[in-house]
């Protein structure tokens, strides 16, 4: 298993170089960041990034995300010409080598909090999410701000979709869904890439917007949706864990076992509540998840994959990118490294010549 480390372009605040100096850590994470939704992703582009990122002593291995348009979510008229740029991108990523895709089909909005920096006992801050504090927010709302909104819409078209979305049950999301998939994972395996759909997150729906990758019988029905090893999860310990009936070392032995998880998103959460958490640090004492546990099923599972650090906590008096600052995802990282090489030392002593 490789650990890699998100990384925003040069507009990250985290440059190359301080990535390149955590100890483990030898692959990047990221995105072309000025390519229009919907518009295919020139290679010319994406093999200048890859030079950027092995410029740096790094390999870029895998992309998150290639945004999917609402409009191939809302299954109107344009989705075939969308999905055929969305293929030609796929190939594109294939063709440079980069075989790990990660993709997420919720509605108009990503991840999702209702607290940016609440305050921890220790004084570093932490994204949180209340779902009670949802409840009096209309999104459609011209002046609001929320993290995680979906960038590259202005915000009357985020309303425009918004209300969209609202007419829609989750089946009708379940089947352009499978529409998409159909149409892609056929060209993302013959490119030699594996997709990965990232959990709906927070794992239930908010605003009134259907939201279907949220439990064991949704991921079911996605790896079954298209019988192909590039049709699978990113598994988010972080996205999957604030729901407590979901258990994440069984879901993930089976994944894996099928072969269908390229891709592992590491971060731990408190449960505060019904539908309420907050974001810890990634040792398995700080939070929900064990953590130890994801790992020794990573390793027993021989997993080959990617894995990263999530979000982090602000630490040091550090500021930037809610969730993605430097030091607590490089705590994060150090941690999974030295369980990663614990577990291996401990289970599969053969296993550990062929990691780095
Ligand atoms: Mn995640």
């Amino acid at each position: 298993m490789e650990i890699t480390f998100r990384w925003y372009g040069d507009d990250d605040p985290v440059p190359l170089q301080y990535i390149r100096q955590i100890p483990s850590v030898t692959g990047v994470v990221s995105a072309l960041y000025d390519v229009p939704v919907g518009e295919q992703w020139p290679r010319e582009k994406l093999a200048a990034l890859q030079s950027k990122v092995e410029s740096a002593g790094l390999r870029l291995s895998v992309i998150e995300s290639i945004p999917v348009h609402e409009d191939i979510k809302l299954g109107r008229p344009g989705r075939d010409e969308l999905i055929d740029n969305y293929c030609a991108s796929v190939r594109n990523m294939g063709s440079l080598g980069i075989g790990i895709l990660c993709y997420n089909f919720m509605p108009v909005f990503d991840w999702t909090r209702t607290q940016l920096a609440r305050l921890n006992d220790d004084g570093s801050t932490s994204l949180a999410y209340d779902h009670g504090e949802l409840a009096g927010i209309d999104p459609a709302e011209e002046s609001l701000e929320l993290p995680g909104w979906a960038a590259g819409y202005g915000r009357k078209e985020q309303s425009a979709h918004i209300a969209a979305f609202r007419g829609m049950d989750e089946e009708a999301l379940w089947r352009n869904l499978e529409y998409f998939l159909k149409r892609v994972v056929p060209v993302a395996e013959g490119a030699g890439v594996r997709m990965g759909i990232h959990p709906d997150d927070p794992p239930w729906p908010i605003f009134g917007l259907p939201r279907i990758i949220k439990d064991e019988r949704d991921l079911d029905r996605l790896v079954a949706a298209v019988d192909s090893p590039s049709n699978g999860i990113t598994f988010c310990t972080g996205s999957l864990g604030p729901n407590a009936e979901f258990g994440i070392e069984g879901a993930l032995e089976k994944y894996c076992a099928a072969g269908r998880v390229p891709f592992v998103h590491c971060r731990n959460i408190r449960r505060t509540g019904e539908r309420a958490f907050i974001e810890t640090a990634h040792p398995t004492e700080q939070g929900d998840v064990d953590m130890f546990a994801v790992m020794k099923t990573l390793v027993r599972a021989g997993f080959s994959g990617a894995l990263r650090p999530d979000h982090g906590r602000m630490i040091w008096g550090e500021t930037g990118r809610p969730g993605y600052g430097l030091y607590d995802r490089a705590l994060g990282a150090m941690y999974l490294a030295g369980l990663r090489e614990a577990l291996q030392k401990e289970l599969n002593p053969a296993a550990r010549k062929r990691e780095r």
